[in-house]
């Protein structure tokens, strides 16, 4: 096994990743179920939940607010990102560089890649730059893996997720992020395809607690060490009710029925 760059955001080879970088990828609205979490804080405090190994935030948020959270929690910060009012092909702007994710105290980098776009190549250019740029600051890689774009007509289907998976290892990523591909025999190719690189699920907007916990025990089962879940967790009236359970599920590998029981 190669040295393991994404241990600082990760417990015991598994990972919990808050995502909170929907004000800039959605926008507003995504705050509309639980208005509370449009306040940064919120969310910072709920990732001191143990359950939390990293909290994927932009720059602007991590200037504003990490500097009172460096000892509590683990800085993911996002190398790029996109509003929801771009209409054109997928892309992401590169809004930040490694230099200054290392000055901000970041642990590891997140950077999204839309393979299929028409964007593809600048896109896999720019990843190489921050890529690179993390591994001489000693910084772990976390690729959003999303292939989308005009000439692809399902996104969601496990080829293309297991294709997903495959670019983060043949592109330098220690963590690849893909959408769950519906069950555990195609999260375990993605698994395979992906190699040494470790591959979470993202969180999705699914509401039915234990449906959700079951799809994140397939996804455990068949090699995933986790999730990054941004919605699933902050628009639930209990998000810290939500955490506890999924804790148990991906470090403790617990029923999600026993989960959600306790
Ligand atoms: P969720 O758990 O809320 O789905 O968040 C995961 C995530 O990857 C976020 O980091 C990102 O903002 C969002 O999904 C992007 O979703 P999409 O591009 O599918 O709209």
């Amino acid at each position: 096994m190669l040295p393991h760059a994404a241990d600082d955001i990760s417990r015991d080879g598994k990972s919990l990743i808050l995502a909170y970088d929907h004000g800039i990828e959605h926008g507003p609205v995504d705050f509309e179920p639980n208005p509370d979490t449009a306040d940064p804080e919120r969310i910072f405090e709920l990732a001191t939940h143990e359950a939390v190994t990293s909290l994927a935030v932009q720059k602007g948020l991590a200037e504003a607010y990490y500097p009172d959270y460096e000892d509590e929690v683990n800085l993911l910060l996002k190398l790029n990102g996109t509003s929801n009012l771009w209409m054109g092909e997928p892309d992401s702007a590169v809004n930040c560089t490694p230099e200054y994710a290392a000055e901000l105290g970041a642990d590891a980098i997140g950077f999204t890649v839309y393979a299929g776009s028409n964007h593809e190549v600048e896109m896999a250019e720019e990843f190489r730059e921050a890529q690179e740029g993390a591994r001489e600051r000693g910084m772990g890689v976390v690729m959003w893996s999303y292939p989308r774009g005009q000439g692809l007509r399902n996104d969601g289907s496990p080829d293309v997720i297991s294709y997903g998976a495959r670019l983060g290892l043949e592109l330098g990523a220690d963590v690849v992020k893909v959408k769950y591909p519906g069950s555990a025999e195609a999260m375990g190719d993605a698994v395979e395809m992906a190699g040494p690189a470790d591959v979470v699920m993202s969180g999705g907007t699914m509401r039915d607690d234990e449906a959700f916990l079951r799809n994140v025990s397939n996804a455990i089962d068949a090699g995933a060490t986790g999730i990054a879940v941004g919605r699933n967790v902050f628009q639930r009236d209990e998000p810290e009710r939500i955490l506890d359970a999924l804790e148990a599920v991906i470090f403790e590998e617990v029923d999600p029925a026993e989960a959600l029981a306790v």
